[in-house]
């Protein structure tokens, strides 16, 4: 738990009255406590559990939740002043309408009005060029009732194919992957199955400052025993106590797990009866990693051989192991080929699906794992099933009360969703939960296309970059204003419960998509009048899916800190651990423990390509961007909360001394960065944790501050994930004031 650092009166002083101690104790305001409520960090995938304190309606502090089993009263430090945006000056309590004339482009309109204007310009532009001119872009900081009603809301009240997700910046490749080869999509094992792993893999993944909370669990493995290998281009916090480290250049992950499998077939590292039993493709995969010889691997991916070797060794040996990656191996245009390379080696090891034997991508956001479940992805309806599936169709349109054949069929990823507007495609838009002015990639082209719409509207508690470009902004809720599930990194569906109602006119979410719904006179499906209501629903349309929630209710959740799905019937205790051959699931099945017919994971072959944009002499740097312990994701909420916008006030530059000595780059100076899309201006920062090869900027920030206006917007052919961890730059000093 960290300390305060500075006396309290200085802190009341600098961050008002409200201000509470981790601990608990009142700062001497005096103020009284109306109550406490258990619930969940509104920011990362990790769900950590809080108690929030809730004074006069608002939210003035919190006390750590000590019994929820996951990260039993630790928080980092987001978690930990998340209840400062609530009372922040910029919290929207009114529907805003743009005017030019007026102050900050913007004048409040009544919120009745508001929805009404709204809906009569989607009325209009449908009426004019038919459903699918109006999009819909929405996100997985969102809990599942609310992701659920946007996936319906579009089919079944807009009618347009034309929805997707934030998500899509984010965990598809890995999605997408474990499909492929598991037949599901969610992490495989519960966070306990780290303790007891006597090797772990982390690739990709900047544990310390994205999943804080994990490094407890890898440390507390270490303590143990455990051996620590890290595979990154940057020393991370985490890497810097870890046993490996291997500093891959970007881009060639795929190459080292093909090279480690290589070895283990060589050394005859395999667990056979494994393979045999529980899996089909393997020699055809063995065929294919037969080229990735050690020198080459090595070569490839810019190693030592001797470190591929000695990491191949004990992946090889080990007994027990979990393998975690996160976007550092995902966020490319060939980020499915690098998650299934990862998948070969566990699958290969046969430690999976067992006691401390595991595998798991750490998710994004608040409800990364929740949020792409049940139907806001483009091509999927809820309980993970498939749109263009005649079966899945029938089953949601029956509990949708609409035919099948009235349900549209797939839409387009997020981005592509920007290219149909600039080709004058699609002409609405309307975004709950996403800023993509800063989040996408080549970000200048995004925000041509949101001034070529007819019609925007944004549904935001703040007004982001991106509503910024809005027509109508309606005020949505904050985490704590709402209630619902969450599904955790874990596969852990928790319950994010209310501790205050909407300030001003501001209203939950899902209500103004119904009073939308009601406004375009298309009621019918959306009147619901608790979230409970919209968690009963989902229950049923994901009944039968393999993302099956149908015997998760709000009360067993509340019973068992949480419940893993698939929970198939309300007798059904949830299922911790994926994969377990003789689980309750499996043996109901008859069947292996993955999720194919036959019960059998697929091997498949994972290709290495390098990335879209490789380096050249004009261009001779590798650009990596990703993230920093007190900022979150396009910095709308993080940039607000003063005391973390104080520890990472603006972007840097991150270089290695020896690229900084051959550019002639000192700490502080002004460097300008430059790709084939845009520039920036950085100061530099000089650090010995970076290959030289490559340079990392952190994307929190917008306007001339923000790096997306010079990433690249490759994507993944499967996923269409954006390749954020590889484009090539030139970088030079300026002159002071240049
Ligand atoms: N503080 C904080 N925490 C967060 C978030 C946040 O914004 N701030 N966001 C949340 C969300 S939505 C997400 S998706 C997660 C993201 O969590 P992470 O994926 O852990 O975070 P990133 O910083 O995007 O990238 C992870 C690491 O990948 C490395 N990397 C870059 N290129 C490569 C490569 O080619 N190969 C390998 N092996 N590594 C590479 C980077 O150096 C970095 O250390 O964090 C969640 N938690
Ligand atoms: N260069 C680069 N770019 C990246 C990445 C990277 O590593 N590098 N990472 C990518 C990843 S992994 C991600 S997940 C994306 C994230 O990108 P975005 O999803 O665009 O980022 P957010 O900051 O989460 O924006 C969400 C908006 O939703 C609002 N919001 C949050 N919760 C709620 C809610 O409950 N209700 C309502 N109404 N609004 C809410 C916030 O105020 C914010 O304005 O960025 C991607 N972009
Ligand atoms: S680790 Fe994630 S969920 Fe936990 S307090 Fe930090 S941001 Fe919140
Ligand atoms: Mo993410």
């Amino acid at each position: 738990m960290s300390k305060l650092p500075v006396a309290p009166e200085q802190l009341e002083a600098h961050y008002g009255p409200h201000l509470q101690f981790p601990g608990g104790k009142h700062l001497q305001s005096g103020l009284e406590i109306d109550r406490l409520v258990k619930t969940h960090c509104c920011f990362c995938g990790q769900q950590c559990g809080i108690q929030l304190k809730v004074a006069h309606q608002q939210v003035v502090g919190f006390e750590p939740w000590e019994d929820f089993p996951f990260n039993r009263g630790m928080l980092c430090p987001k978690g930990i002043k998340r209840y400062l945006q609530g009372g922040h000056p910029d919290r929207l309590l009114t529907a805003l309408q743009r005017d030019p004339a007026a102050a900050g482009g913007f004048r409040p309109l009544e919120y009745p009005q508001a929805i009404a204007q709204t809906a009569a310009a989607i009325a209009k532009i449908q009426e004019q060029h038919g459903f699918a001119a109006f999009g819909v872009l929405s996100g997985a900081s969102l809990t599942s009732e609310k992701a659920y009603l946007m996936g319906k809301f579009a089919r079944v009240c807009l009618r347009t194919p034309y929805i997707d997700y934030n998500g899509r910046l984010c965990m598809v490749s890995a999605g997408a992957a474990n499909k492929k080869a598991f037949g599901v999509d969610r992490g495989g094992n519960p966070w306990s199955d780290i303790l007891g792993a006597e090797l772990i893999w982390i690739s990709g993944a900047n544990v310390a400052e994205c999943a804080p909370i994990t490094t407890h669990y890898v440390w507390q493995a270490r303590e143990q025993g455990a051996r620590v290998v890290v595979v990154d281009p940057r020393v991370t916090p985490l890497a810097r106590t870890c046993d490996l480290f291997l500093p891959i250049k970007p881009g060639r992950d795929v190459a080292l797990f093909n090279g480690i499998l290589h070895l283990m077939i060589e050394k005859d590292w395999l667990d056979h009866a494994f393979i045999e039993k529980y899996t089909v493709g393997f020699e055809k995969l063995a065929e294919s990693v037969r080229e990735w010889t050690p020198r080459r691997t090595a070569q490839v991916c810019g190693l030592n051989q001797k470190l591929v070797e000695q990491a191949a060794e004990w992946w090889g040996t080990a007994s027990t192991s979990f393998l975690m990656h996160a976007r550092g191996i995902e966020h490319h245009s060939h980020g499915v080929q690098n998650v299934l390379g990862a998948i070969n080696i566990v699958l290969a090891s046969g430690r999976i699906g067992r006691e401390n034997c595991g595998y798991s991508t750490i998710t994004g956001q608040a409800n990364g794992q929740g949020g792409r479940e049940h139907g806001q992805k483009c091509d999927q309806l809820p309980g993970g099933r498939d749109i263009s599936n005649p079966e899945h169709r029938a089953h949601v349109a029956g509990i949708w009360g609409v035919a099948p054949d009235d349900l549209p069929q797939a839409g387009v990823d997020a981005y592509e969703l920007f290219r149909k507007i600039d080709q004058g495609e699609i002409k609405g838009l309307l975004t709950l939960c996403f800023n993509p002015k800063v989040s996408l990639p080549d970000s200048e082209f995004v925000a041509r296309c949101l001034d070529k719409l007819e019609f925007y509207a944004a549904i935001d508690f703040f007004l982001n970059e991106t509503a910024q470009h809005a027509d109508i902004v309606l005020p949505g809720s904050l985490q704590e204003e709402d209630e619902g599930v969450v599904c955790s990194a874990e596969g852990r569906v928790i319950r994010i419960r209310k501790a205050i109602d909407c300030p001003g006119e501001a209203r939950q979410d899902w209500r103004i998509i119904q009073d939308l719904a009601a406004a375009l006179k298309r009621p019918q499906g959306f009147e619901f009048q608790h979230p409970g209501q919209i968690f009963d629903e989902l229950r049923r349309a994901s009944q039968g899916g393999v993302v099956d929630y149908s015997g998760i209710t709000y009360e067993k959740i509340e019973a068992s800190y949480g419940v893993f799905w698939p929970c198939p019937s309300e007798e059904h205790p949830g299922t911790p651990r994926l994969f377990e051959p003789d689980s309750w699931n499996v043996v109901a099945r008859g069947q292996g423990p993955f999720y194919f017919p036959d019960g059998k994971a697929r091997f498949q072959v994972a290709d290495y390509s390098p990335p879209q944009e490789e380096v050249d002499e004009e261009y001779p740097l590798i650009l990596t961007t990703g993230r920093v312990i007190s900022q979150f994701l396009s910095g709308t909420q993080t940039r607000r909360i003063g005391p973390l916008a104080e520890m990472h006030p603006a972007p840097w530059l991150e270089v290695h001394p020896q690229l900084a000595a051959k550019l002639g780059l000192k700490a502080g100076d002004t460097a300008l960065v430059e790709s084939r899309r845009s520039s920036i201006e950085l100061t530099t920062k000089v650090v010995n944790t970076i290959r030289p090869d490559t340079v990392f900027v952190p994307y929190h920030w917008a306007g001339r501050e923000s790096i997306n206006r010079l990433t690249i917007a490759a994507q993944d052919p499967i996923s269409k994930i954006p390749e954020y961890k590889a484009c090539a730059v030139r970088v030079r000093r300026l002159e002071h004031g240049s």
